[in-house]
Parts: structure tokens; sequence; C-alpha cells
């Protein structure tokens, strides 16, 4: 059978638009240019660059406030945030996590020398399964880190059971998740801390940039020293810490990008509901639902491929790609496919099927502020096109 690899294959005649420019998911939503200049030259005037700077404190401030946490301690990116956090809950032996997640919530146990162990999804949710994850616990087991997956949380309250249950530690990465809400609560307020990512290709960013926020005031503060080397005032090291200390410039970015984050919010509403409404429509596909209940950020457009849909997950990737309409597969092949974890799991697949069945068919398309208006409708007849195709 011919592998399709264009709209040409398809035998279309160049009806379609074209993009000069390749339209990327994680296309960096920007707040106001000038604002964020007037902060360049406070920080050219101040000299004061990094080390908890004015800036740092004023986004921490603001995030805490918006999150109703009483702690927010800006880092220099999720991975570190990450690393700091489990690091500070002391967590070791084996930490199950998702192993349908971005490879850094796995990276981030490993570097510390914790085993991660890879429970299953509920296939519904793309989140962690309560069920699997009761299977995965032994003697060596510390903790959970649950990951809010595309901004939709955790199964918040099944997992603090089970934790509770087993004595374990749990935590989440809150990665995709700033901004969003579980029970009309937001994000940033459940377990022992959680973990934000403030990267250039999430829907918030800070160039780089990542949190830990927590209510507990003792962990707060042995995460704000770990950021610092471990130092407890000159000359006084008191934790084996590193340096995961956030910049004033990406601070200003935050700040610049707080006041512009209701615009892109609804801009990623209007992106989403209109894709809904033009690919719901076409057999064989879905978009993933957000929780009309809740806070969204509806950052991630997710669409799964489903069997009756007569052309491959990956084909349909080729050809937008081909389009300049640069689909992603996020997060295939699943952490536990993924070196090193493949060589300690060899045989991790068959304990996580939804992992694969999930993995297999999502695509994720561009989204964001950046969006060009007729974006939306070329991918859904690019999609109307393949469906019709007859192989
Ligand atoms: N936990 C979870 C669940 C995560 O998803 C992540 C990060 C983390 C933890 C770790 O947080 P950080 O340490 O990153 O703060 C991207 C991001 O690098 C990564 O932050 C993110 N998750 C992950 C889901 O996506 P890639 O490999 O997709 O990046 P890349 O370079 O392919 O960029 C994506 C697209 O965005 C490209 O088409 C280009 C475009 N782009 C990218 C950048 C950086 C731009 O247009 N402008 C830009 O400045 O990983």
């Amino acid at each position: 059978m011919k592998i399709i690899k264009s709209v040409q294959d398809l035998a279309v005649n160049g009806a379609l638009p074209t993009f000069d420019e390749p339209l990327h998911v994680g296309r960096p939503n920007m707040g106001n240019q000038e604002s964020f200049l007037t902060y360049v030259n406070e920080i050219f005037e101040r000299r004061w660059l990094t080390n908890n700077g004015p800036l740092v404190q004023e986004f921490e401030r603001r995030m805490a406030d918006f999150l109703g946490v009483k702690h927010c301690v800006a880092m220099c990116n999720g991975t570190i945030a990450l690393e700091i956090a489990t690091r500070a809950l002391e967590l070791k032996g084996e930490v199950i996590m998702p192993s349908y997640s971005f490879i850094a919530t796995a990276h981030a146990l490993q570097w510390q020398e914790i085993t991660p162990v890879f429970a299953d999804i509920d296939p519904n949710t793309h989140n962690l399964d309560p069920n699997s994850v009761r299977k995965m616990i032994t003697p060596r087991t510390t903790g959970i880190v649950g990951v809010h997956l595309w901004g939709r949380s955790s199964p918040v309250e099944e997992l603090q059971a089970i934790a509770d249950e087993h004595g374990l530690k749990l935590m989440f990465d809150a990665a995709h998740a700033f901004g969003c809400s579980h029970n009309g609560r937001m994000i940033g307020n459940f377990g022992e801390c959680e973990v934000f990512s403030f990267h250039a290709t999430k829907f918030f960013n800070t160039f780089e940039g990542g949190a830990v926020v927590t209510d507990n005031d003792d962990l707060a503060q042995k995460i704000r020293l770990m950021k610092n080397f471990g130092f407890s005032g000159y000359d006084n090291v008191i934790y084996s810490g590193t340096n995961g200390k956030m910049t004033e410039i990406a601070a200003a970015m935050g700040l610049v990008n707080f006041d512009a984050m209701d615009e892109f919010v609804e801009a990623n509403r209007r992106n989403h509901a209109q894709y809904s409404t033009q690919l719901n429509a076409i057999k064989g596909l879905s978009v993933l639902k957000y929780d009309e209940c809740e806070h969204n950020n509806y950052q991630y457009i997710v669409v799964e491929i489903l069997d009756d849909f007569p052309v491959s997950r990956d084909e349909i990737i080729n050809v937008l790609q081909a389009e300049n309409i640069l689909a992603r597969r996020y997060f295939w092949p699943g952490c536990h496919n993924m070196l090193p974890y493949r060589a300690f799991y060899p045989h991790a697949g068959l304990i996580l099927p939804n992992t694969k069945i999930v993995a297999d068919r999502v695509i994720v398309l561009p989204t964001g502020i950046s969006l060009p208006d007729n974006a939306i409708d070329t991918v859904a007849s690019i999609l109307r096109l393949l469906m019709s195709h007859k192989p």
C-alpha cells in the first residue's frame, strides 16, 4: 500500500492555503514588548541580574496570590524544580509515575538516583490510573508523582488516599497545568507540593522557568535554600543544593506575560472550540475535551485518531508537516520505551497497555495567540481529505 506523505499524494491540485512560516506546537505567547523593555531598562539601571532579585520576588508574590498558595519558589526551569522538590521531600528507592509524560518527569527522579516505576494511565483521562498505581507499590516505594497531563487534573483524591494508606509522599508535576483548577481549586494546592514549567513552549512562559509551590513552610524554606546551593546565610551551607535560580530577565517576562494571561487563555479557548467543532465532525477523530466547569489554559489541542480513520496517525503527521503544519505525537512512545528506562524494564509494555494505546493515537496541533486565522480551517480541510481517502 502506498504511504501518504503529502496532500499531493491525495490528488488535490493545490487549492489549500500554504504557510510560508511553519506553524509550531508550542509557539511562544508573548505579552507587551514595551512593558518588557521597561523592565529590561530597570534591570540595567539596578545591576541586579539574579539571586532573588526584586522582579523574581514580585513574580513569586503574584504567582502565590494567583494560585492561592502560601509559597512559590521560582526556578530556572521545570526539570530542576522537579529535582529539587523530590530531593527536598527526601524521596528515594522507587517512585511511581505515569510512563505517559514528558521524559523530564522520569529523568528528574533518575538524576536523584531514584527509580521511576511506571504505572499505566486511564485511556479516557490520559492521567494515572489509581488501580495501576496500587499494583506498583513495593517496600521500596517512597512516593508518587502525578502528572496533570494536558492541564487536566490527575485523580488527586484517589492518589492522596493511596499515599496516605501506604505512608507515601505525593507530589505533582503540574508542568502543563498553570492556570488550571481541580474542583474549582487552583492546581498548585495539591499534594506535598506541585511543580510548574514556564518553558517557552508553555502557554505562559518566562523564556525558561519553573516553580515549586506549596503551603508547607518548612518544605518551602528547604526548597528555597536548595535552589541556592543550600546556603543559609553567608558561608553557611546546610543542604546539598544546586543552582536552580530564576534570573531577573526571566521574571520580567513572567510579569509581562501575567498581564497578558487572560488574552492567551482566550485565544487558546477559541482555537480549541474551533478545532473541536471542525474535527469532531470528522469520523474517526476526537478532540480531547476540557471540563468547562474548571479553569483551563487550553494549551494543548490533543486529537485522538481512532481505529475507523482510514489513514494512520503517523501518515497524518507526515501530511500536515509537509504543509508546514508541525503537528507532534507527544508523548510517544512513553518514557518506558526510551533509554535508559527501556533497558531497565524491557517488558514494561506488557503492563502498560493503555499507555501504548494512547501514545499511538495522539497528535497535538498548533495553537496559541500567533496561530494564523486560516490555520484551523486548513488543518480541518486536510483531515477531511484524508478521511475520504480510500486506501
Ligand atoms: N514535565 C512535563 C510534563 C513537561 O511537559 C515538561 C516540559 C517538563 C516536566 C519539564 O519542564 P522544563 O524543564 O522544560 O521547564 C518541549 C519543551 O522543551 C518542554 O518544556 C515541554 N515539557 C515539552 C512538552 O515540549 P520539545 O522537544 O517539544 O521542544 P521543541 O524544541 O521541539 O519545541 C516545540 C516547538 O515549539 C517546535 O516546533 C519549535 C517551537 N518553538 C520552540 C521554542 C523553544 C518556538 O517556536 N519558539 C521557541 O522559542 O519539548
